[in-house]
């Protein structure tokens, strides 16, 4: 077994308080993996107290929710591990009001991105398709035969990878990956397009800020952006989760979809720190390496999914922020090595 499941079997054992945390905005495969191991530490530990906290619930029903302990605030209190899965660092699991992040107890990330997180007791991070499925690795690696998939975590396994790999798209999917969903869906077969139908769905107030991204999109050569400003925000009344959904879409489903474009940043505001800007980068494979340049403002990510936070005064503001990073990368690129640094650095997809 690998030395770092052995140190978190250790570190298990010797722990009575186990907090389970994931990022915020938790997708399925935070949800899945914190569960998976919630499940395996009830079930192989049972005199341990196990608690998974998170914010919000999964936005459609998924096995063991009712166990998730819904807190508004992360405080530290009498844990003494503490496991974050899905993400690699506190600043995207916490809000300025918690104080879990001063916890006195040993910390283990599990994750799967590909950017630099923090330093911990533990890092598990062999680069799988999803948290989810370093999870079931660890969890079958510790217990061998004895660790046995049920239905409900089979549904949970199966959410999690489908939902990472954007069922099998993304190039994050390994053989081992396929194999894994193999062995899950010989336990109960999930109907994946029912899955992928429900979860796509999407709140009514998306409509109007979605219409503002739409207008506000720009494109530069094969890039493409688009913003909210906070005056559109007051005078249309847009809520949180209206905006929060739309720009999810917009960056999901419109921005590297436009003809000749192949990468581009949707920024959102946040709603609950003032002068705060997300910037999400998404990036069509082989066309630009989009973690780098969310790491050089700070975030990280995935080499065509990244995202980083930025304070700015506005919408507008915090695209400057982000042409004037870019226009610096692009620089630096040219006097540093060779030239073309936005032309395609492996070969792009035969149908785009
Ligand atoms: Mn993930």
């Amino acid at each position: 077994m690998k030395s770092e499941y052995n140190k978190l079997r250790k570190l298990i054992e010797r722990s009575n308080n186990i907090l389970i945390l994931t990022h915020k905005g938790p997708d399925f495969d935070g949800f899945a993996s914190a569960l998976i191991l919630k499940n395996f530490l009830n079930v192989y530990y049972p005199k341990k107290n196990v608690t998974f906290r998170s914010r919000q619930h999964p936005p459609q029903k998924i096995p063991f929710m009712n166990e998730i302990l819904i807190t508004q605030r992360i405080d530290t209190d009498k844990e003494d591990l503490v496991v974050i899965v899905d993400a690699g660092s506190w600043d995207i699991c916490i809000t300025k009001d918690d104080t879990i992040q001063v916890t006195k107890s040993k910390v283990v990330i599990i994750d799967h991105h590909t950017s630099k997180g923090m330093e911990a007791e533990v890092v598990i991070n062999d680069g799988m398709s999803c948290a989810t499925e370093q999870v079931l690795d660890f969890c079958t690696k510790v217990k061998g035969k004895k660790y046995v998939i049920s239905p409900d975590i089979s549904v949970l396994g199966q959410v999690g990878i489908v939902f990472d790999t954007g069922r099998f798209a993304y190039n994050n999917t390994k053989p081992e990956t396929y194999e894994l969903m193999a062995k899950l869906r010989r336990v109960f077969e999930l109907d994946l397009e029912d899955f992928e139908y429900k979860s796509s769905k999407f709140p009514v107030e998306t409509l109007l800020p979605l219409s503002i991204y739409i207008q506000n999109m720009h494109i530069i050569d094969d890039m493409a952006y688009s913003y909210i400003n906070r005056s559109d925000i007051q005078n249309l009344k847009l809520t949180k989760i209206g905006v929060n959904s739309a720009q999810q879409f917009v960056r999901d489903n419109i921005v590297r979809y436009i003809q000749g474009v192949h990468w581009g940043f949707v920024v959102k505001p946040s709603f609950t720190t003032e002068g705060e800007w997300k910037i999400s980068f998404r990036s069509s494979q082989g066309y630009q390496e989009v973690a780098s340049i969310a790491e050089a403002l700070g975030g990280g990510g995935h080499q065509y999914s990244s995202a980083t936070r930025v304070t700015a005064d506005d919408g507008d503001k915090a695209v400057k922020i982000v042409l004037d990073t870019l226009e610096r990368l692009q620089k630096k690129v040219i006097n540093e090595t060779t030239p073309q640094p936005s032309s395609p650095s492996q070969s792009p997809l035969p149908s785009t």
